[in-house]
């Protein structure tokens, strides 16, 4: 049988409210749908969401097809409100993790397209949420909800949001809808500012905070690397696992526990580029890195160094495990591994 046939014969057996998921574990009975499951993040998101609820109960979606199958996978266009619509209908969906959205330097060379994909698809989600009955939805936003005029150092949960590009424009309206729908509708929308994320699984899709992915492959590969942003340009990150962990720990946390319904402030380490730089060298002491900034060096500019993260730690426990030197041991163990095996080049992931 074709792979695709057999994937729509699984999924039409499996992903239903009514039938156990064949993994043969004790999973919860919920049906998670993910949207912009191909990205950074939810290629990520979507394995670990697996483990947790059972592959057949996390439906996969994006405008785009997986470059790997490895469970039910739908293309939807989240702007279609229609399409979204029959598919939370059809697949009875229980929560949704909405992930699609255009990062910080794609979304400045197409404001308005930024603006129209980032905001239609929240909208959609949540009023389809509400009207659906979805039990709650996930939502991230991102460090670039703050501009200039924030602190830049340890920034509140609580500061003035005057963001500088079109992305942290979207973020910072999206987290007032969240809100919104919550206090009117009683809709549990949950949300995170993560920092720049980290991780060997995937690669970044259009975002400021990209250098930090693309640095290790570089450096595994023997290859210097010019970097878009200056030297001492200090940002806060994150690695993968601990922003999965991080999602995951916040989507289970009991709803009365949780005193911020905008995005929470969640912060794991701070970086230069010639910090991480260092931190590589370590390990490959013949890495090389230039700096060449480029239009990204504004951005991350009226971006705050470091993120007071004390509400997320209070109301539901949150603990970052990595710091630089122990996610560049694990992403360089990783991407040395990948590359032995595959041989591919930075260009072709
Ligand atoms: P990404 O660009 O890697 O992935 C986004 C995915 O959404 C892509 O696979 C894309 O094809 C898909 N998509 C785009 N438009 C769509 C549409 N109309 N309908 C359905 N799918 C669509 O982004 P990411 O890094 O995985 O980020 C995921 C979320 O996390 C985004 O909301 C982003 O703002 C947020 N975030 C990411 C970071 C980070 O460092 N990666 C930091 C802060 C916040
Ligand atoms: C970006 O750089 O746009 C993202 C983010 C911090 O939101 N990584």
């Amino acid at each position: 049988m074709p792979r695709q046939c057999y994937a729509a014969l699984a999924r039409s057996l499996y992903f239903s409210p009514l039938n156990q998921p064949p993994d043969g574990k004790r999973m919860k009975q919920d049906n998670i749908l993910v949207i912009g499951a191909n990205g950074q993040i939810g290629s990520v998101l979507t394995a670990a969401l697996r483990e947790v609820y059972g592959t057949y109960r996390v439906l996969a979606t994006d405008i785009r097809p997986p470059l790997q199958e490895s469970g039910p996978f739908e293309i939807l266009d989240a702007c279609q409100g229609e399409a979204l619509d029959q598919l939370v209908h059809r697949q009875s969906i229980t929560q949704i993790y909405h992930l699609a959205a255009i990062l910080s330097a794609s979304g400045e060379q197409d404001p308005l397209r930024a603006w129209n994909v980032n905001m239609t698809s929240l909208l959609n989600v949540l009023e389809i949420a509400r009207q659906r009955h979805v039990a709650k939805v996930y939502f991230p936003s991102s460090i670039a909800v703050f501009g200039r005029e924030a602190r830049p150092v340890n920034t509140p949960q609580y500061e003035v949001l005057i963001p500088e590009t079109v992305y942290g424009i979207s973020k910072v309206a999206g987290e007032n809808w969240a809100n919104y729908y919550y206090r009117k509708y009683g809709l549990d929308v949950r949300s995170l500012r993560y920092p720049g994320i980290i991780g060997y699984q995937s690669m970044p899709g259009g975002g400021t905070t990209d250098y930090a992915v693309e640095i290790y492959h570089y450096a595994v590969q023997k290859r210097p690397y010019t970097c878009f942003l200056r030297a001492d340009t200090a940002l806060p990150m994150l690695y993968m696992p601990d922003a999965i962990r991080a999602t995951l720990e916040l989507m289970e946390a009991p709803a009365n526990r949780l005193s911020v319904r905008i995005g929470y402030n969640l912060a794991g380490m701070t970086f230069t580029p010639a910090e991480i730089a260092h931190s590589i060298r370590q390990y490959l002491p013949d890495f090389s890195i230039t700096y060449r900034p480029d239009y990204r060096q504004a951005i991350a500019d009226s971006w705050p160094s470091s993120i007071d993260d004390s509400l997320a730690r209070r109301d539901w426990g949150w603990r970052p495990q990595y710091d630089l030197d122990a996610m560049t041991k694990d992403m360089l163990l990783h991407l040395e591994q990948h590359y032995h095996l595959h041989g591919t080049t930075t260009e072709d992931r």
